[in-house]
């Protein structure tokens, strides 16, 4: 069964929530949510990675991270800190996380990977290319599926040389990750490139940029046209559906519920 990755941010900034969780109790009653709605992991993050985010200290990402996932660890939900920072993954492991969601792949923070390492816990790796700040710099790609399970395996490799067992790793190409528009759909119809890799695959499609401009072409609207979340939350179930067909291990939603029957549905069709 694909599993679901409920996304809990808690960050005033996020693009997608509005910042409406950036509370500790509003995030933990929220990430119980999502959990009641069928998420086999809830992915807590205290930082956007959303284009053009500013970076937050590792002090403040902690401040709003640590306490939620304490409370959600305890609860018995299995928890993932999304982070690019070492230190603040070490924390939340102590605080009770399994996974550490890194979308740099260990990138971003030189000491990640040892941290990751000395922890135990599972490792999710991204494929990126720089900070948000400035990533659709290096969307540059000849064949961007190929490029990205490419990249990747020297990430696996990496993490195997910082003695994390291939066995806790998991691989993320990035969606949305300096990769602008189409590159997002050659990936995904590349994902078996990424699967034959070897690792359990995650992804994330979530209300993404490239669905909205997809559906605005679909019904030929324009740049700004206004794209309402229930929309790019059906957009997002149905990737969750076909990422299931191409052997995907889990996807990371904000809108649990509609992917977890998206997956019903695919599930039955598949028999
Ligand atoms: N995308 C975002 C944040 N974290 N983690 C993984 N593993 N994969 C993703 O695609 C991913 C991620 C950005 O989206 P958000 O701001 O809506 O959480």
């Amino acid at each position: 069964m694909t599993g679901i990755w409920g996304i809990v941010n808690v960050t005033p900034d996020s693009f997608s929530d509005g910042g409406r969780f950036f509370d500790v109790d509003r995030a933990v009653a929220h990430g119980l949510r999502l959990r009641a709605d069928g998420a086999t992991v809830l992915d807590v993050g205290g930082e956007s990675t959303r284009p053009g985010a500013e970076r937050v200290g590792a002090a403040v990402e902690q401040e709003r991270v640590i306490p939620v996932i304490e409370v959600l660890a305890a609860a018995g939900a299995p928890v993932s800190v999304d982070t690019l920072n070492a230190a603040t993954a070490a924390a939340a492991v102590r605080a009770g996380a399994r996974i550490v969601n890194d979308v740099s792949g260990g990138l971003a923070d030189p000491e990640m990977r040892a941290a990751v390492a000395e922890s135990g816990a599972d490792y999710a790796i991204g494929h990126w290319r720089g900070f948000s700040a400035d990533m659709y710099a290096h969307a540059d790609y000849r064949r961007v599926a190929r490029e990205v399970a490419g990249e990747l395996k020297e990430r696996i490799g990496e993490a195997a040389a910082s003695g994390i067992a291939p066995s806790r790793l998991i691989v993320d190409p990035g969606i949305g990750f300096a990769k602008a528009g189409r590159q997002n759909w050659d990936v995904l119809r590349g994902l078996d490139e990424i699967v034959a890799l070897g690792p359990r695959v995650l992804i994330g499609t979530s209300r993404k940029r490239f669905l909205v401009e997809t559906l605005r072409s679909a019904e030929g609207s324009g740049e700004d046209a206004e794209i309402p979340e229930s929309r790019r939350d059906l957009a997002t179930a149905v990737t969750s559906a076909l990422a299931l067909r191409a052997g995907v291990w889990a996807v990371r939603v904000h809108d649990v519920a509609a992917t977890r029957d998206a997956l019903a549905i695919a599930h039955a069709w598949e028999g």
